[in-house]
């Protein structure tokens, strides 16, 4: 079977700044350095003040990246690098390298997509009140923002306020343990960890606004989240109803997806969490809840959901030891949640005008180099295979699926796995920083240029 893309179909490749831009010494400490250098958090004590080196060796990497033919990059602005301190002054070599990058990418055709903040927060915030645990970082993010949208505007018309508001609140702050992402804050309550993804989300909308006040053009902006896709067990249309019904209940989809798209947090969510409920201040959700034009979908896997004879009508099933997953503990293999995932959440909003991107999708393998110089990652090259037919089968559907980034062009700093994990499409040899693209690379780079996949 072939699964050919409609025409303009946007074919591309994901990164974050923290992951692999190295050049610490260049910017503000981000929350992600200190944490990575507090011995225990990272794997083998790795961190990213390193990274790829990506600051000094952009050029080469964007060559590579149109050798793989995508026309369009989705990249994150460091916080610290534009502002070292959080607020207050500005770092112009820090600006200077986001303008140059912008203009090698567009010099090359490729679009860019940039996401504004990609979880490195200014420590000097952290220090201060506690970043995300106080309200004031987003006034003092949005104002972030509007110096980053006044100065590359001009050339940036694609902007992703957040990426993944769940991982650096709900996985940043933890309750009675330390958890797995900076800042790594122990916390006594969950109330106080859904007040941090409240304050990120009107991040988010404070962002939103920023962005359309100091964009010299029209732009599209995006959030992008990593929702938690309810496949349903078969397709009996008992166990798609249950799944539906699920989505909003299903992880944290209901308190950060919903608030940001429909305006309140799911009511079933708010009395399930009872006094753990954030507190939510008059103004807050129409502030969230700002126009989008578009939204990021992150997706490397889901939850199977069947009907049940409960109070709810469905359960949602553990996975089993055995189950097939990629070379991440919680990466287990489910290529449907892809089309579901896309599926439900037009099925759900019937806001056909949301263009939906999958903004990230990939996976680590244990990727060895050859004696031949090659990577064989044939396992990386399945996974990619069954994603991209399921999204295909929503396209195909007329759900409004617009493109694909693959997670990611390149290795990189894999956050608490440190350079352990491998997700990049390119094979980085850490001790040169050598750039060896494997079987995936030329795999994908035939998709693109057939625009299908078979
Ligand atoms: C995403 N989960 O994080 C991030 O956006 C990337 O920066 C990261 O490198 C990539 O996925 C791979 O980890 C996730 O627990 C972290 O399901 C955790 C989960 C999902 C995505």
């Amino acid at each position: 079977m072939v699964y050919t893309f409609p025409p303009g179909f946007q074919w591309g490749v994901a990164t974050a700044s923290y992951q692999i831009e190295g050049a610490a010494d260049a910017r503000g400490v981000s929350v992600w350095d200190v944490f990575s250098q507090t011995p225990g958090r990272v794997l083998h004590g790795d961190t990213g003040a390193i990274a790829c080196d990506h600051v000094h060796r952009f050029r080469d990497d964007i060559a590579l990246m149109a050798d793989l033919g995508v026309r369009h990059y989705r990249f994150s602005i460091s916080w610290p690098r534009i502002i070292p301190e959080g607020r207050g002054a500005v770092n112009d070599a820090g600006l200077a390298f986001y303008g140059e990058l912008v203009d090698t990418l567009l010099e090359f055709g490729i679009t860019p997509h940039a996401t504004l903040f990609h979880w490195d927060s200014p420590q000097a915030l952290e220090a201060e009140y506690g970043s995300w645990r106080s309200r004031q970082m987003a006034q003092d993010y949005a104002d972030y923002v509007t110096v980053v949208v006044k100065k590359l505007g001009d050339r940036i018309t694609h902007w992703m306020t957040l990426n993944e508001i769940f991982c650096f609140t709900h996985i940043g702050y933890g309750v009675g343990h330390v958890p797995e992402m900076a800042p790594g804050t122990v916390v006594k309550t969950s109330k106080e960890v859904w007040q941090t993804s409240h304050h990120a989300l009107l991040a988010h909308g404070l962002g939103c606004q920023a962005i359309r006040a100091a964009s010299p053009q029209p732009c599209q902006v995006a959030l992008v989240d990593n929702y938690l896709a309810t496949v349903p067990l078969t397709d009996t249309p008992a166990d798609i109803a249950a799944a539906q019904a699920a989505f909003p209940l299903t992880g944290t989809n209901g308190g950060i997806l919903y608030p940001a798209l429909t305006g309140e947090y799911n009511p079933q969510l708010l009395a399930d969490l009872g006094k753990n409920a954030p507190d939510i201040l008059p103004g807050d959700l129409a502030t969230i809840h700002q126009p989008l034009d578009s939204l990021g979908f992150n997706v490397y896997t889901g939850v199977y959901v069947r009907a049940a004879d409960n109070a709810r009508g469905f359960e949602s099933l553990p996975f089993p030891q055995s189950y097939p997953r990629m070379h991440m503990p919680w990466l287990h293999i489910l290529p449907d949640s892809l089309y579901w995932g896309v599926r439900h959440i037009s099925d759900t909003l019937q806001r056909p005008e949301l263009r939906v991107f999958i903004s990230e999708n990939g996976c680590a393998a244990q990727d060895e180099l050859t004696s031949a110089g090659e990577v064989l990652d044939l396992d990386r090259i399945q996974y990619l295979q069954q994603y991209l037919r399921s999204a295909h089968r929503a396209v195909q559907e007329g759900y409004p699926l617009m493109g694909y980034f693959l997670w990611t062009f390149m290795d990189n700093f894999e956050w608490a796995y440190g350079r352990d994990r491998r997700f990049g499409v390119t094979y980085v040899d850490f001790a040169t920083q050598q750039r060896i693209p494997k079987a995936s690379y030329h795999w994908y780079a035939h998709c693109i240029e057939e625009n299908r996949v078979v």
